[in-house]
């Protein structure tokens, strides 16, 4: 298959003002009607691309005439010869949305019709340039059956809606402001709305619409308080206000990402709308929050001012999470929203980054750009703008966004775009800041603390290198904003505060005065950057900073590092000193200065993911053992103090405040030390919770612990959930997902029979990821030594490519990880990759990823 490069991006031949859209809708058979101008961009002679995918031209008329010689079929695509400067173009398609297994154009969910068209599904709908840098005002009339599809929804506003003959009905929505291809949407449903309303910052009512099947509106509640809040932050901390008068929400069940940012008319994967304390836990309640907020941010941040190509996608998506993240920070705990990103960086991008996928923020080439919506390009990209944020300030960054809005507002913009608009409102430099566009792999920082007792003085040395990645071997030192103070191990106070520093060279000296007694470092403070940092702090310094630093991330760090050195140095050497960190935890678990939410999170043990990312040669069951005996260590030595923790923590009914939030999290890491501890009596208490539980929370809590044991308790519970549950898609997937977390050395069978559960289908995304993506990020029983975790996700990915090639795709990372574990499993894998690149009709999508990963 062609490759796409950035630098081939040539501005488009013809432009298309307006566009009118005409669908007849029907599940079976959809006749979509498509009427525009095309007008000559520059002078050229090349024909109109009218692009394509699986569409057959019913007719096609030029300034009204059918003339069958002035166009042409090229592949998929629709070529027309045109001589003028603007002409009329007609077009007819029919299509199937019933059959569209891809979920990408027009597509049939639980009996509604949707559409995706992010970033190339509008060629499935219709023959036109599907390139997010035309730019045309929509006009959009949709007919259906009015008993079937009581709701026409589509871009803009309705003017119009009326009954026809034969039980049919229309609608007419006009969308104002011009946008790309990839932002159309139409719904076709039998829904019902959560209707309330928003006054905007100057006076403007908007209404605003939740729509989902009609049981599901108690559970719209909070992605409604969500919205509003949304839209207050982007005024109050942006400046932007909505601009058209209603905003739509709809919810679908079958989507292939979480949701999608249409003009005002986003749809979402019903897992980021739907939620209620019975279905949903506390995670999943900040997720919907979290998704509606960057859906909604992303109408300045990706519609007003959209992307140029595909390989600007981060300007959208890294700016939009970085926007959600400090709007999720704003309303919870900032330093527990802050220990998850970089969690949930760590655990996708970081390997992302070291691996053979490894791509820049914004890539240089792809095969298929739907294997680009990545964690780099999402959540590095969030920390690429959060760099920015750090080194100008608030005021400034500020300046910088207003000046972009203002000057790109109704345009296509790039990344240089970005960066120029903060170049030129902070007066700062970022001439070298642009290579954390074009360079990929996570830099290592290497920092070197001495101290001279008589002269007062501290010396930091600070060294990065940047590891080669695919098509990169040599790279450039990247500037590096570090936020680093040094404390007194006695006074065990900050010598004199915080500061920034930039390490934008290989090297840099840094020379502290004033230092009367040993300090100790404490860098990245926040995670001021995405960078591994280096240093050779002792056990005693990392215990000191998780107790005494001022800065809670800095803490966690500090106790994660020393938990971290505990797990590596125990697995190469088989045994370690549990006593550091034993300590450290007893300290953070009974300080009555921390808040509940806190200590559950700087408690935690570091994932056996992450430990094996430290090491050389990933050994999964070594990795496993040394961190289920330091596991057990915890849950018996700390004992009385766990159990203190859970019933302290204990609530006597359900409150969504942050500090019940705080004490549910608390909770359930404090039942899972305990299960550690193997007392006989925690399955019972676990199974007492799962029973008794008033919210999700803490009954898939109980489950998730009890998942890992042998206890007639575990049976007992998941039957349970299964039975309460069945009817629930969304917490069905819970129940798949719990199994296949389990570490239980039966899990990978568990996994291989759940593949033929009634329940388990290959066409539902979220139930898909439900079971297979809970494999493959569960690495003892992914990486099980008789290779079965890895037949049987490239099973998956094989049946799943004949349906939904963009979701097989994006299974095929954790196989791309072979060159990291041991011989045996490398063979393995790498078969597994072979035999799938070998398969006869591998859709480009799942051929990019494994081809890629061979390499
Ligand atoms: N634009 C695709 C979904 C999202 O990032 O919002
Ligand atoms: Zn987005």
């Amino acid at each position: 298959p062609p490759i796409i490069r950035r630098e081939e991006y040539r501005a488009p031949d013809w432009l298309v003002p307006e566009v009118e859209l005409d669908f007849a809708l029907d599940p079976a058979a959809t006749r979509i009607k498509a009427r525009f101008h095309v007008t000559r961009n520059g002078a050229h002679h090349r024909p109109l691309r009218l692009d394509g995918d699986g569409l057959t031209a019913l007719s096609v008329t030029i300034d009204g005439a059918a003339d069958d010689d002035a166009w042409r079929m090229a592949g998929d695509d629709l070529l027309i010869d045109l001589s003028g400067e603007s002409h009329l173009i007609e077009t007819e398609v029919e299509i199937s949305p019933q059959a569209n297994t891809q979920l990408m154009g027009l597509y049939a969910s639980t009996g509604m019709l949707c559409t995706q068209c992010e970033p190339e599904g509008f060629r499935r709908i219709t023959f036109f340039p599907d390139r997010p840098d035309i730019l045309s005002r929509y006009t959009v009339r949709l007919e259906a059956d009015k008993a079937r599809f009581p709701v026409l929804l589509s871009n803009g506003d309705l003017v119009g809606s009326g009954d026809l003959d034969g039980g049919r009905h229309f609608a007419r929505w006009v969308d104002p402001f011009p946008k790309p291809t990839y932002l159309f949407a139409l719904v076709a449903a039998d829904l019902k709305a959560n209707v309330d309303q928003f006054a905007t910052m100057s006076g403007r009512n908007v209404k605003l619409a939740i729509w989902v099947a009609e049981a599901d509106l108690p559970k719209t509640g909070h992605a409604m308080a969500a919205l509003k809040a949304s839209m207050a932050w982007d005024e109050k901390v942006y400046g932007r206000e909505y601009d058209l008068g209603e905003f739509n929400i709809v919810a679908v069940a079958d989507f292939n990402f979480g949701a999608m940012e249409n003009k005002s008319l986003n749809i979402f994967n019903s897992r980021y709308v739907l939620a209620d304390p019975e279905t949903a836990t506390d995670a999943d309640f900040d997720a919907v929050a979290g998704v509606v907020a960057h859906e909604y941010f992303h109408n300045w941040s990706g519609n007003r001012v959209t992307c140029r190509d595909w390989f600007q996608l981060s300007l959208k998506e890294g700016f939009t999470v970085f926007r959600d993240q400090a709007f999720s920070a704003d309303q919870g705990s900032p330093a527990v929203k802050r220990i998850e990103d970089v969690r949930g960086l760590r655990a996708a991008q970081f390997p992302e980054d070291a691996g053979p996928l490894a791509h820049p923020i914004r890539p240089e080439s792809y095969i298929e750009i739907s294997n680009f919506y990545t964690a780099t390009v999402y959540n590095k990209g969030a920390e690429i703008i959060r760099m920015l944020h750090t080194m100008l300030g608030p005021q400034r960054f500020r300046a910088g966004t207003d000046l972009y809005f203002t000057r790109h507002d109704g345009t296509a913009a790039t990344c240089e775009d970005f960066v120029l608009a903060m170049e030129e409102a902070s007066g700062v430099d970022l001439s070298r800041f642009r290579l954390w566009y074009s360079q990929a792999g996570t830099p290592r920082v290497k920092a070197t603390l001495t101290h001279e007792a008589a002269s007062g003085r501290a010396h930091l040395t600070l060294e990065q290198s940047v590891p080669a990645t695919p098509g990169q071997p040599d790279k450039q030192p990247m500037p590096i904003p570090l936020r680093l103070d040094l404390f007194g191990e006695k006074t065990q106070r900050s010598f004199g505060g915080e500061r920034l520093v930039m390490l934008d060279d290989d090297r840099l000296d840094v020379t502290f005065e004033g230092i009367g007694e040993r300090p100790v470092l404490s860098i990245n403070r926040g995670f001021s950057a995405p960078v591994i940092i280096e240093t050779d702090r002792s056990a005693a310094d990392l215990a000191f900073l998780s107790a005494h630093d001022d800065d809670p991330f800095a803490r966690y760090e500090a106790m994660q590092q020393l938990m971290l050195d505990t797990l590596v140095g125990s697995v190469a050497n088989g045994k370690a000193d549990h006593g550091p960190v034993i300590e450290a935890v007893q300290r953070t678990l009974t300080d009555p200065m921390l808040d509940s939410a806190f200590i559950g999170e700087a408690v935690l043990l570091p994932s056996e993911g992450f430990i094996g990312d430290q090491m050389l040669v990933v050994d999964p069951q070594a990795i496993h053992q040394a961190r289920e005996a330091l596991r057990r260590d915890l849950g018996t030595t700390l004992s009385d103090a766990w159990r203190d923790a859970y019933d302290r923590s204990r609530a006597n009914r359900f409150e969504q405040t942050p500090q019940a939030k705080g004490a549910r999290r608390l909770r359930n890491v404090s039942l899972g030390f305990m299960m550690a501890g193997k007392a006989t009596d925690v399955p019972g208490i676990a199974k007492d919770q799962f029973d008794a539980a008033d919210n999700m929370t803490d009954r898939q809590g109980a489950l998730g612990i009890l998942s890992n044991v042998y206890a007639p308790e575990r049976d007992a519970a998941f039957s349970d959930f299964y039975a309460r549950y069945r009817d629930n898609g969304l917490v069905l997937d819970k129940w798949f997902t719990t199994q296949a977390l389990s570490v239980r050395p039966d899990t990978i069978d568990q996994v291989i029979d759940l593949a033929d559960h009634p329940d388990f289908t290959l066409n539902n995304p979220n139930r898909l990821r439900s079971l297979v993506g809970a494999l493959s990020a569960n690495q003892l029983v992914f990486h099980d030594p008789s290779g079965r975790g890895y037949r049987f996700l490239a099973d998956m990915v094989l049946a799943v490519d004949k349906l939904n090639p963009q979701t097989a795709a994006k299974l095929v990372p954790p196989l791309g990880r072979w060159r990291r574990f041991g011989e045996t499993a490398q063979t393995a894998m790498r078969a597994e990759l072979e035999r799938i690149v070998s398969t006869p009709g591998l859709s480009k999508d799942v051929f990019e990823q494994v081809s890629k990963s061979l390499v």
